[in-house]
């Protein structure tokens, strides 16, 4: 890929006019420039957000590991494509060259042939952050099998769910891994699981940490000599620009998770360009993000868009906390990281550790600093800026969601002023709106509304898997003609925006998308509660904790409450994962409620937020008399 970028605001502005004037000769501009297609497109773009139906680049033909990794064979085949670092500070790092990729991708591509995976089937990853989670999504895009990976957190329930809703044929896991000082039994999640799934045919198994576990005959298998008999070389298979490239469930408003399927042109296109334009990332340059590959973040901004610009990308296995909270910074030092992108649940955990930390290391090869998965706020913005920037390397606040593929309003570094709290302007090629509740859009600078995109860009998801009607149900009927966001934005004087949070009934916790839903089925499922809400409340390292409002079926005077609140907790991690866990449990009688049934979490929340003023008009309450109660009871 070309090393040009946009260099200061100017420029941005005259690029940005151009791809709102022609998107189409925009991204044409962009895909004809960087990328290897076996056969160019007919059409760049087709639309309808009535459908919805999208479509880039239709009629061209590519793959995309062919794009992320042989293209790079000839210039870079020695440079570092993966540098991976160990949980463990005093294991060696592992540096995985373009060249060596390529090896293991294909080799791995061919045992998934061997094992009958063929094009269009549906691939279950659920892997520690070691290289090989990396190499399965590869090998998987390698053959066009569509690749679901499940965040290695998530419990056995959660990991059954997403495999039985999109019918995977085989999951790829291992014996176990590693975080901080403590090992996780993967492969017993995997079985439990797997009493509930009828699809799966095959597990492969990767040997992570020497744990003896169980393996079922005729269903699993070692991966590694697999991998030592298969051959070092995979024929790329040739994928339609609109093949579903993976399946990545996100949370949504019931109980089930939303499978949202990204494509293979647009995605990469988009994934691609933005990773050189937000990180400005030049060849030499080493990048980390500490996402895990579990989430939008790793898929978009560890695997796909750095391998497509030939990038040495770093995966860390471990955890900020171990050996101890300065490993982050450990590790910039040790492998003279450029660009450091992380979320601010984590900025706002080392900031609390204080600077001893910090000012141990040697930071000065930091040039660009990320931030993404939740609004950052002001303290933690100049702690970032201050501390480990130390005011010389711009943040890029960077919005954007599992939906959308690719980050959407973010600020340019060097180009773009950055303002602590702003993502500041939107990306080129999105065009983003402001919406009042009556459907208007407000167009003037200094308002505040429900944040819409209102053309297609090239990343956006296609679809739900299976569920076309909740794709359109979800993100196109509030506003029509519009891609609704859910969140809440607003615009200052000179256009810049403030995502302002979730407007829906999704919770974010440490980054993580948490529906409401699934953690209050999980409680449900407690023999003595009859009914649950879920809703957040700030918390200063997490950015929002849950609270949670308990009915219980008969309030026994025998039972202890402490008891029931671990009983509860534990439930929850063994349905949705440790992360959902409440931190505050309410014993209540009632809820409040509308007259058609729904919980007014309105009030909830406000509750939580010891915010008990102005509860706004309750007159519309089935049950008014419950909400002093819930008041005078609040933790
Ligand atoms: C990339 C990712 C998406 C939701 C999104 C927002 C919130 C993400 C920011 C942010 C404020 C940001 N995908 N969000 N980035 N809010 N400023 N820079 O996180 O699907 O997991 O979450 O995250 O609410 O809708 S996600």
């Amino acid at each position: 890929m070309s090393n040009y970028h946009i260099k200061h605001l100017e420029e941005y502005y005259q690029v940005y006019r151009k791809s709102i004037r022609e998107p189409e000769n925009f991204w044409e501009e962009v895909a004809e420039e960087h990328f290897l297609w076996y056969k160019k497109w007919e059409n760049v773009l087709s639309w309808d957000f009535s459908k919805p139906k999208v479509k880039w680049f239709e009629g061209a033909k590519l793959n995309i590991t062919v794009n992320c990794i042989d293209r790079h064979l000839t210039t870079n085949g020695n440079k570092t494509a993966i540098l991976f670092e160990p949980n463990d500070p005093n294991e060696a790092a592992e540096h995985i060259t373009y060249r060596e990729l390529h090896r293991r991708v294909c080799q791995f591509a061919n045992v998934l042939k061997d094992k009958g995976v063929e094009k269009g089937d549906r691939v279950c990853i659920y892997l520690p952050m070691i290289p090989e989670l990396a190499i399965a999504t590869l090998a998987c895009a390698r053959i066009g099998a569509v690749h679901s990976v499940v965040f290695a957190g998530f419990s056995s329930t959660a990991l059954a769910t997403r495999i039985n809703d999109s019918s995977c044929k085989m999951v790829i896991t291992s014996d176990g891994s590693f975080r901080g000082s403590k090992t996780i039994d993967l492969k017993g999640i995997v079985d439990e699981a797997l009493n509930d799934c009828d699809c799966v045919e095959s597990v492969l198994v990767v040997k992570r940490i020497n744990s003896s576990i169980n393996m079922v005959d005729g269903r699993d298998e070692w991966l590694e000599p697999l991998l030592e008999e298969a051959y070092e070389d995979c024929v790329p298979e040739i994928m339609d620009a609109e093949d579903p490239l993976f399946i990545l469930y996100t949370s949504g408003s019931t109980g089930m998770p939303k499978g949202m399927v990204h494509t293979t042109a647009g995605y990469m296109i988009y994934t691609a360009y933005t990773f050189k334009n937000v990180f400005q990332y030049k060849q030499g340059d080493i990048y980390w993000c500490t996402a895990d590959i579990g989430w939008i973040t790793g898929h978009s901004y560890i695997v796909y868009g750095p391998l497509a610009n030939g990038a040495t990308t770093v995966m860390f296995e471990g955890v900020p906390s171990y050996p101890d909270f300065g490993r982050f910074w450990d590790i910039v030092e040790k492998h003279k990281i450029n660009q450091f992108y992380t979320a601010p649940t984590a900025i706002r955990a080392l900031a609390k550790e204080g600077l001893e930390l910090v000012e141990k290391y040697d930071l000065s090869s930091l040039k660009v600093l990320g931030s993404v998965g939740e609004p950052i706020n002001e303290e933690a913005w100049h702690w970032y800026n201050d501390n480990i920037g130390k005011k010389q390397s711009p943040i890029v606040d960077t919005w954007w969601q599992t939906e959308t593929g690719g980050i959407m309003i973010t600020p340019i570094p060097f180009a773009t002023p950055t303002k602590p709290t702003y993502a500041t302007l939107p990306f080129p090629g999105i065009q983003p709106a402001l919406m009042d509740e009556e459907g208007n859009e407000l167009t003037e600078n200094q308002v505040s509304g429900r944040l819409c995109i209102k053309f297609p860009w090239p990343s956006m998801a296609r679809t739900i898997w299976g569920n076309h009607q909740r794709y359109k149900d979800t993100y196109f009927t509030a506003f029509e003609n519009k891609y609704f966001t859910g969140d809440g934005a607003l615009r200052d004087e000179v256009g810049y925006y403030r995502i302002t949070g979730r407007v829906d009934d999704v919770i974010i916790v440490s980054g993580h998308n948490l529906g409401t839903a699934p953690i209050e089925d999980a409680i449900n499922e407690h023999p003595a509660v009859a009914e649950s809400a879920i809703v957040g409340f700030p918390h200063d390292i997490k950015g929002n904790a849950l609270y949670g409002y308990v009915i219980l079926k008969d309030v026994g005077e025998g039972r202890v409450h402490d008891n029931l609140r671990k009983e509860i907790n534990q439930i929850i991690t063994e349905h949705v994962g440790p992360i959902a866990k409440l931190d505050k449990i309410q014993f209540t009688k009632g809820l409040p409620k509308t007259r058609s049934g729904k919980i007014m979490r309105r009030i909830l929340r406000k509750i939580a937020c010891k915010d008990t003023k102005n509860l706004g008009d309750t007159s519309t309450l089935l049950n008014p008399e419950v909400v002093q109660e819930i008041i005078d009871n609040s933790l």
